[in-house]
């Protein structure tokens, strides 16, 4: 029986994120697809990718005001500049994939999920799961999608991750970012900042007190929401956070389970 992981390549990695247009880093995405090329070669494992939006969505919902819903024409006109900019941008990292010959197969979740006052109602989780079964590689992201009680929210790509991997039963979940896991503070800004090997239900406050926000463009709440994310959600599955910009990473945590911070609640 092949294992099931899911990866989450992070906006951060996939995009510059400081920026307020689409700008992708193309030198990360193709890094990630050869790891993944390597890493598949043994064929012991199945892939879900998520990936982030960074700078192909965030600024944009915040310039057009898309987390709660989409009244005005310019509002609207947003969502669907937003929609786009995604679809760009999925299409980048499924090339990347294609390349390094990989059967990775895009999927919009504009087109088949939504939610409702900002929270995931509908996901159709049998497209993947056929995918899969046919040694294929579903690449699902964070976007806009619409919703029954506001027009449109925004769902990010860490929902998709917990909602997938427990309908689906994930061996483990992989959240690649840009730095290398989580640290007792943020170590963009302070040099000192340790980085914290083993996150569980005993430290987890503290770990909490020690996590700034540090991007203005970002309008999901990075770190902390991810870590409550998987404490509330990932109840019972090992998850690693770790860089996805060095080479040979994603091996090492595939494989040996190493690397960067990991998390287990329950
Ligand atoms: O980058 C956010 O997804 P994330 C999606 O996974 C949008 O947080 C559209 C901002």
């Amino acid at each position: 029986m092949k294992k099931l992981i899911v990866i989450k390549f992070g906006g951060s990695v996939i995009t510059d994120k400081k920026k307020e247009t689409p700008t992708p880093n193309m030198k990360n995405i193709n890094s990630l697809a050869k790891q993944l090329s390597q890493v598949s070669l043994g064929n012991r494992y199945k892939f879900i990718i998520v990936h982030g939006a960074g700078s192909y969505a965030h600024p944009l919902a915040k310039k057009y005001q898309l987390s709660k819903g989409m009244s005005t024409e310019e509002q609207k006109f947003g969502f669907a500049l937003m929609n786009r900019q995604m679809l760009e941008l999925n299409l980048l990292i499924v090339k990347s994939l294609q390349d390094y010959n990989l059967s990775a197969v895009g999927l919009a979740p504009h087109s088949f999920v939504t939610q409702s006052e900002g929270k995931l109602k509908k996901l159709d989780h049998k497209i993947v799961k056929y995918l899969l079964k046919g040694n294929q590689i579903p690449v699902l992201y964070g976007d806009g999608v619409l919703d029954d009680k506001w027009g449109c929210s925004i769902l990010s790509g860490d929902t998709i991750v917990s909602h997938l991997a427990k309908k689906l039963k994930a061996k483990k979940v992989i959240f690649l970012s840009d730095v290398d896991g989580i640290y007792d503070s943020d170590p963009k800004k302070n040099p000192e900042a340790k980085l914290i090997k083993e996150i569980n239900s005993e430290n987890l406050e503290k770990v909490l007190e020690g996590i700034t926000s540090n991007n203005p463009h970002d309008v999901t709440g990075e770190m902390k929401g991810k870590i409550l994310d998987i404490k509330i959600n990932l109840q019972g599955v090992p998850v690693q956070v770790l860089s996805g910009l060095k080479m040979g990473n994603l091996d090492k945590a595939v494989v040996q389970g190493l690397g960067g911070t990991r998390l287990q609640f329950g």
